[in-house]
This record gives structure tokens, C-alpha cells and sequence, in this order.
């Protein structure tokens, strides 16, 4: 197993090693300006996986988690990539802004967190494969739950089934979050919406929302939606605040 720190950062924190059971390694001080890299790592067990904390414009690629709170965390932390990984078990959240997460598979699943969750402003999810958030939570496989201009694209979001017993959505945009866009999204078979905006202002342009339990895309007033499709979902209307 790889499992490459770079060791002059304080603020990347993973979590005990899978295999040693120990602190991930972290010491020292970080250096302003340095970008930390922490690459093709396995991690799996504690209560996160890695975690940035006040931590800039670092790059986590092709790296594994697994754990049980949120695999990944940047909290307080701005213009970081996370790149081609896996993350599984709770998932990511992304407290802070222009970071990029890209070529993520998020099985999702998870029982502490939701698969995605956005807030902070200008971050981008893309051309990643998120799954079904814990079936016991009214939850969506992606929320955005505030800040602005944040980005959701080319993204598939795909649920296991139709029947969680609570309503979920794939895609949710909060009414605080603002100027968020949705673009070439193709997202199914989730309990409630595929894709569910309440925030005005949002931009929904090219997304695909298929056999959902209820509408494809439910969007309130004020949403600007151009060239999204949906069929097959459980309310004949399909789409709602934008045309399909
Ligand atoms: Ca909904
Ligand atoms: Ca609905």
C-alpha cells in the first residue's frame, strides 16, 4: 500500500491507518504557499478519512476511504482538488470555497452523513458517480446547502432503489444557496425527485432526471432551465418550474 504524506503539513489530518491502526502520519508545520499532495493513499476506519482544516490549495488524488463520519472533510479550507478517489462509506463535505472534486466515485450508503454536501461558494462537483444516501434520512445523494455559484456537473446520480422509506431526492439545491448551476447531470431512480431546486436564481441547463419516484425536476419559480429531459417518473407532470 502506498500511503504518501507529505510530512510538512500539520493541517491534512488522515485518519488511523487501516492497516496499522495507528495516527495517520502528520507532523510539522505547514508552509505558506506550499501546495500538499496526498496521493494513491488507503484509508479506512476513525471517524473521517482526511480531513482539511483552515487548509488551502492542496490536491488529494486517487486515494481510498472509508469511514465511518465523513470520508473526506475540508472544512475552513478553499481551493483544494480532490481528484479520481474513492469515497466511500459517509461520503465528503465541503465547508469552504473553490474546490474541486472531480472523477469521484461516492458509493454513498453511508448512516452518520450525506454522500454529498455543499456549502461555501464556488466549489464544483464533476464527472462523478454519486450512489444513495442512507436509506433512513430524508436526505439527497448531493445537497447544496448554501453559498453561491456553486457547480454540479456531468455528474451520474444513481439510487439502488425506489423504495426508501423516506423521500429523497438526487440533487438538492437549499433556498439559501444562490446562483447554483446544474449542468449534464443524469440522475434516477430516487424515492422523491431527481432533482429538487428551491433556490430562485439557480440555472438548470442539460440534465436528465429518469424513473424517479415522483418528478423528475421539481423547481421553484424563478429557476432558469434549459435543454433537461425526464421520463418515466412517477408524477405524470415530470417536471415542475422548468420544461422537460
Ligand atoms: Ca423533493
Ligand atoms: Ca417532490
Amino acid at each position: 500500500m502506498l500511503h504518501r504524506v507529505d510530512p510538512n503539513v500539520q493541517d491534512v489530518q488522515p485518519a488511523a491507518n487501516s492497516s496499522t491502526g495507528q495516527p495517520g502520519r502528520a507532523s510539522g508545520m505547514s508552509r505558506p504557499g506550499r501546495v500538499n499532495t496526498v496521493v494513491d493513499s488507503q484509508l479506512s476506519g476513525g471517524d473521517w478519512g482526511l480531513r482539511l482544516q483552515q487548509s488551502n490549495d492542496n490536491a488529494l488524488v486517487r486515494n481510498t476511504t472509508n469511514s465511518s463520519y465523513e470520508s473526506i472533510q475540508l472544512l475552513g479550507s478553499n481551493g483544494n482538488r480532490v481528484a479520481d478517489s474513492v469515497i466511500d462509506g459517509d461520503g465528503i463535505v465541503v465547508r469552504g470555497s473553490g474546490n474541486a472534486i472531480v472523477g469521484a466515485t461516492i458509493p454513498g450508503g453511508g448512516s452518520l452523513a450525506r454522500p454529498v454536501l455543499i456549502e461555501g461558494d464556488a466549489n464544483v462537483l464533476r464527472d462523478s458517480s454519486i450512489g444513495a444516501p442512507f436509506a433512513g434520512q430524508p436526505w439527497a445523494a448531493v445537497t447544496v446547502a448554501g453559498g453561491a455559484g456553486n457547480v454540479v456537473r456531468d455528474n451520474d446520480v444513481v439510487d439502488v432503489d425506489l423504495l426508501a422509506p423516506f423521500p429523497q431526492d438526487g440533487i438538492f439545491v437549499a433556498s439559501v444557496a444562490t446562483g447554483t448551476r446544474l449542468v449534464g447531470n443524469f440522475v434516477s431512480t430516487f424515492s422523491d425527485d431527481g432533482i429538487d431546486v428551491e433556490s430562485p436564481g439557480s440555472v438548470l441547463r442539460f440534465n436528465t432526471a429518469n424513473d424517479n419516484g415522483d418528478l423528475g425536476i421539481e423547481a421553484v419559480g424563478g429557476v432558469v432551465g434549459v435543454g433537461n429531459s425526464a421520463s418515466g417518473n412517477g408524477n405524470p407532470s415530470q417536471c415542475v418550474g422548468v420544461t422537460c
